[in-house]
């Protein structure tokens, strides 16, 4: 059951369902989608102390693994990976009584742990919650609370914990799930900055400095980690990119090659993105990575009021009007030049509506 969205901050009333069901629960498992990132990792992590705190015993499975960068909430909570034919991972989803999925809001978002889960539901007891801020939610689990307003799933965590803290008269926001909260909005608003950064997350930020949360450490772990690997690719990356089109696109791609030639990693990829943005001219960014199975990954960004999502959509991706992704089933020189034209056309459609004179009449 999706429950519908609000738009707004939660009250504890509206919370209560998820409130109860963690309540409810006696084991309980955290999970969050494919590459994992600050958002998903710090919401589990403080969600995991929190109800730990209660007296329910808290794992959490993952999919995939922690990237270099958020390896330091591991210190704060054990976070395990899930690997097939885990029997004990396995056993664990049979015997718990709730699921948690956090920043995803697709079954398929949390891999090959969801067969698992869904077996664990059919036999009976298994719940499945979940929290988060995506776009177009799938009604996968009991209680979801979706709310694109948010600028972090970290955002709706928080006040779901002051939510559960007056529920239950416990404290439940410590240092440590204090930075993981700070580390979770910081990253998925870009350092604060991002169009969702409204005035209540920066309150909410500056309550969790207050609780404990420590920025330096957090933004020194998450944005001065970059392995030597990482930093020759990001040197060949960036002579690498393309504008297109006087400058509205910029274009770049990483081959297989690339990542061998510097042994860098797939999520060293992530840094890469945001100089793309870095030139004023460019409204829609594009970057392909040629994965090790041959698929291809498109992260899409875009400045101001252009919806990369719908782009993503096009090829069964998703993601936010500003931040979007999808996988192509194909090589990634074919998915170059798949995209090549949609991209330019998509792009330039958009310009033109920002600028016609209809989109910009003032309203009386
Ligand atoms: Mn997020």
């Amino acid at each position: 059951m999706i429950i519908p969205a609000h738009g707004r901050t939660l009250t504890l009333q509206e919370w209560q369902p998820v409130i109860d069901e963690m309540l409810q629960a006696n084991q309980i498992i955290l999970s969050t989608h494919e590459n994992s990132d600050g958002d998903g990792l710090g919401c589990e992590v403080a969600l995991a102390l929190a109800l730990r705190s209660l007296g329910k015993e808290v794992s959490i499975f993952n999919p995939t693994d922690v990237p270099a960068n958020y390896q330091f909430f591991r210190d704060i909570y054990d976070i395990r990976i899930f690997r097939d034919r885990d029997e004990e991972a396995i056993q664990e989803i049979c015997l718990a009584d709730l699921f948690i999925v956090v920043d995803a809001n697709r079954h398929d978002r949390i891999g090959k742990i969801w067969p698992h889960v869904e077996f664990a539901r059919e036999l009976g007891k298994l719940r499945i919650a979940c929290v988060d801020h995506h776009l177009e939610p799938e009604d996968f689990a009991d209680v979801m609370v979706c709310e694109s307003y948010a600028s972090s799933t970290g955002e709706l965590v928080s006040d779901l914990l002051i939510a559960l803290e007056s529920a239950t008269g416990t404290e439940l926001i410590s240092p440590d799930s204090a930075s993981a909260l700070y580390a979770a909005i910081m990253t998925d608003t870009g350092s604060f900055r991002f169009p969702k950064t409204t005035p209540y997350v920066y309150r909410l930020a500056g309550w969790l400095v207050e609780k404990g949360a420590n920025p330096e450490m957090v933004y020194d772990h998450i944005y001065n980690s970059l392995s030597p690997e990482a930093l020759k690719l990001l040197g060949l990356a960036l002579t690498s990119i393309k504008l297109l089109d006087g400058g509205l696109i910029s274009w770049l791609f990483i081959s297989r090659e690339m990542l061998e030639e510097t042994g860098s990693k797939l999520f060293d990829t992530d840094i890469i993105i945001r100089y793309l943005l870095s030139v004023p001219t460019v409204k829609v960014a594009v970057l392909l990575v040629e994965m090790q199975d041959g698929r291809a990954k498109v992260s899409f960004r875009s400045r101001g009021r252009i919806p990369v999502n719908e782009l993503a959509k096009q090829y069964d991706g998703g993601g936010h009007m500003n931040a979007a992704g999808c996988l192509l089933q194909m090589s990634a020189e074919k998915a170059q030049r798949v995209i090549y034209d949609d991209v330019r056309r998509f792009t330039r459609d958009q310009v033109d509506a920002l600028e016609s004179p209809l989109f910009n009449r003032k309203v009386n």
